[in-house]
Parts: structure tokens; sequence; C-alpha cells
């Protein structure tokens, strides 16, 4: 079997934990596959060509991120398994309308290799993609009405099953604690490259709480939310067009919708990429920006509270703000959250960040008032 690309130590027991999951066929090729952040991840075929090729993602798992790989697993287990019945129920088709995980030939969801690494597997989802950016408005709106069905569908899901699997996660005022110590110890020496940066978080440091407080005060809801709402971690059917399946469970927790609504914006309504280093091509795009709430309303089916609704421009500068905060704190810290491929790329990714928080505040009238009231 040929183990392209795979060489990297992180992965030595790759051939290891392929042999352990149970697939159709003979494995033949596994290659380093799509543009995740946190994970490894593979594409696995099985099968001799000519013969009906099996494909499955493998992923060893990230457990400096994921403390408590067990406790994560059992989510996925269980949400996967709710959707599934949910997905039957509606005449749906299950592979491919939510991940399938692969059981190993000790009937267990994961493997942990003869180092310790974890290890999972899903069926692949063939014929749909992630997207990387926004390539079509309607595809957006796709993915909008999706992320937000998706959380209706798991509106009645037992919370006390749910293990935090990163806790405080988008606990703003516990970010910006995290960036205050991260400048003050500056293990790196990088902080005086990024003064201006670090002045410009500094100044928000009245914004932090805006909605976590919300939150406390039960001002608006706590709900099972997916709090990873990125473009490519959702798949949308090349036939049809249609958004098909929410990936990257490994973060629902209980959170806010407001979050997962601004996370999608930060991202996909950004008119450049997350690390594009010409910082006069990000902006926000309004027609975005309406395109995705329109969808998302329509995928909650009215389930949002006046409160929610309301906070919703504010979920989409903190989610922005928050996740330049924790760029610019892998940065400083020596890199070892956020997967780099180049040096410097947290860096870059925390200045789109920031310079689209900055686009916001100047369109925020326009974010407020004109979209969402
Ligand atoms: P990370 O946490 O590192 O972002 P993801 O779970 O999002 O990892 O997976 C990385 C990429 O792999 C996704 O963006 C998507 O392109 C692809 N992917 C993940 N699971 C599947 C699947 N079951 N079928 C097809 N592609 C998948
Ligand atoms: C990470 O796993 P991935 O690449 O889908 C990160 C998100 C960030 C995002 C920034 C578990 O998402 O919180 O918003 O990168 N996931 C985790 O692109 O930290
Ligand atoms: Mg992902």
């Amino acid at each position: 079997m040929d183990y392209q690309t795979v060489a990297q130590g992180a992965c030595e027991k790759i051939e290891e934990a392929v042999s352990r999951f149970l697939v159709n066929g003979e494995p033949q090729e596994c290659r380093r596959y799509g543009n995740g952040h946190i994970n490894d991840t593979f594409l696995l075929c099985t099968g001799e060509a000519g013969e009906e090729r099996g494909r499955y993602i493998l992923q060893r798992m990230n457990t400096d991120v994921f403390k408590d790989p067990k406790g994560l697993m059992g989510n996925v287990s269980g949400v996967t398994k709710y959707l599934r019945e949910q997905i039957i129920k509606s005449g749906g088709n299950p592979d491919r309308e939510t991940l399938t995980l692969v059981k190993t030939e000790d009937g267990l969801d994961y493997y942990v290799d003869s180092i310790g690494s974890w290890w999972r597997m899903y069926l692949f989802i063939a014929d749909a993609t992630g997207y990387d950016a926004v390539e079509r408005e309607e595809d957006f709106y796709q993915s909008a009405k999706a992320f937000g069905h998706f959380q209706r569908l798991l509106d009645q899901y037992p919370v006390e099953k749910l293990t935090e699997t990163i806790p405080d996660f988008h606990n703003t005022p516990k970010r910006f604690e995290a960036f205050v110590r991260a400048v003050r110890e500056d293990a790196m020496g990088r902080a005086d490259k990024v003064r201006a940066e670090i002045a410009f978080v500094m100044d928000r440091e009245k914004d932090m709480a805006v909605v976590t407080d919300k939150l406390k005060r039960g001002e608006i809801p706590c709900r099972v939310t997916h709090n990873d709402t990125k473009l490519n971690n959702i798949l949308l059917d090349d036939r049809t067009k249609e958004a098909l399946c929410v990936i990257d469970l490994d973060t629902i927790m209980p959170g806010t919708a407001v979050f997962d609504f601004g996370d999608s914006i930060r991202f996909g309504a950004n008119t450049a990429a997350e690390d594009e280093t010409d910082l006069s091509k990000v902006s926000l795009s309004l027609s975005l920006y309406e395109t995705y709430t329109r969808g998302f309303l329509a995928g909650c089916g009215g389930s949002l509270t006046a409160a929610e609704l309301e906070m919703l421009p504010w979920g989409a500068r903190l989610m922005t703000l928050e996740c330049g905060m924790r760029f610019l704190t892998d940065y400083l810290e020596g890199d070892h959250y956020f997967r780099i491929h180049r040096p410097d790329h947290n860096l870059d990714r925390a200045r789109t960040q920031l310079a689209l928080v900055e686009d916001m505040e100047r369109k925020w009238e326009e974010m407020k008032v004109k979209y969402c009231l």
C-alpha cells in the first residue's frame, strides 16, 4: 500500500491504525486530505483498481487540543446516531447526510495506537465538496440554511450527555485573559513585532463580554451548538448544489446560536482568505452577510428569540475578534495550537481577522439595522 506523504513523524503508526478498522477491501492508498487546522486527516482508498473501491476518512485526533478524546468520541457517536435516526425518519440518506463512524475490530469507534495516538475513521462522503471560499452566493445560502437546520435538529438532544470537549471554547473574556498572559510572557520574543496588533485587541477589551454576559444572565438561551461553523466544515452536494452534511463535530457543546452564526460570517463573508497577506483585500461583504442571515434564519425555522436576533451582528464581530486574538496568542506562544504551513502563518491569519473586525466596525450600522432587526 502506498502511504504517500504520510511519513511525517506524527503519523508514523498510520499503517497500524488502518489495519485495525473494519474496511471493505484491501487498503491501497492513503494520503493527506482537506484543509483543517486541527486534526491530521487522510483519505484512505481500498480495493484493487477496477473493483468497486472503498473510500474512508481517517483522522489522527489532536489530543493536545482535545484533552478528553474518549469523551469527545462519546459526543460524536451520540450525536451522529441521533442525527441518523432523524434523517431516516425524514426519508433522507443517513450515509451521506451525517458522518458515519467505522468500527474497529474491537467494536470501538476509535483506536489508540502503540504510541498512544488516537485514531478514528468515517465513511468518505463522495461527490460532495467542502469549500474554502464562497464561489457562488447561493452556496453560502445553502450552508447557512444547513447550519441553522443543524442546530434545530439538535434542539431536543440531551445536553447532559455532552462532554465539554474544550472548556470555555467560546468564552471570549477568558480568551482575552489568555491573550494578555501570552503578551506578558512573550515566550518567543515576538511581541515587539506585533505592538500594533496587540494594541488593537487591548482597545477592544470592553467588547469581549457583550455576548457571554447575555448568556450568563439567561437573556439568550444556551443551546446545543456546533461552535466551528466555517464553510469547509459543511459538504455541498456536487449534483444538487444543496448542503448535504455538517462535518467536524468535535466542538458540539452547549453554546450560543449567535456564535454559530458569527463564525460562519467571519470565514465566509470575508472577501479575502483567512490567511491573505494583502490586507487591502479583506472586507466584510454585506451582500454575503445578508445572504447568510436569510439562510440561517430560514434553517432555524423561527426558533431564535428576539434577543438572539438582536445579537447576531455582535456574534459576527466577536467571533472575528476572538479568532484574531486566538491566532495572535498562538503566534506569541510559538504556534503550538493551529497547524501552520509557513513562518508567520498565524500572524497573517490574525491580521486578516483584525482587519475584518475593523471593517465590521465601519459597517456596523448597516450590519445591525438593515438585515437583522
Ligand atoms: P479539522 O478538525 O482538522 O478541521 P475536519 O474534521 O474538518 O478536521 O476534516 C478536515 C477536512 O476533511 C474537511 O474540511 C473535509 O474537507 C474533509 N472531510 C472530513 N470528513 C469527511 C467525510 N466524512 N467525507 C468527505 N470529506 C471529509
Ligand atoms: C479551527 O478545525 P478547523 O480547522 O475546522 C478551530 C476553530 C477556528 C478555525 C479557524 C477546535 O477549525 O475554532 O475558528 O480553526 N477549531 C478548533 O479557521 O480550535
Ligand atoms: Mg474542520
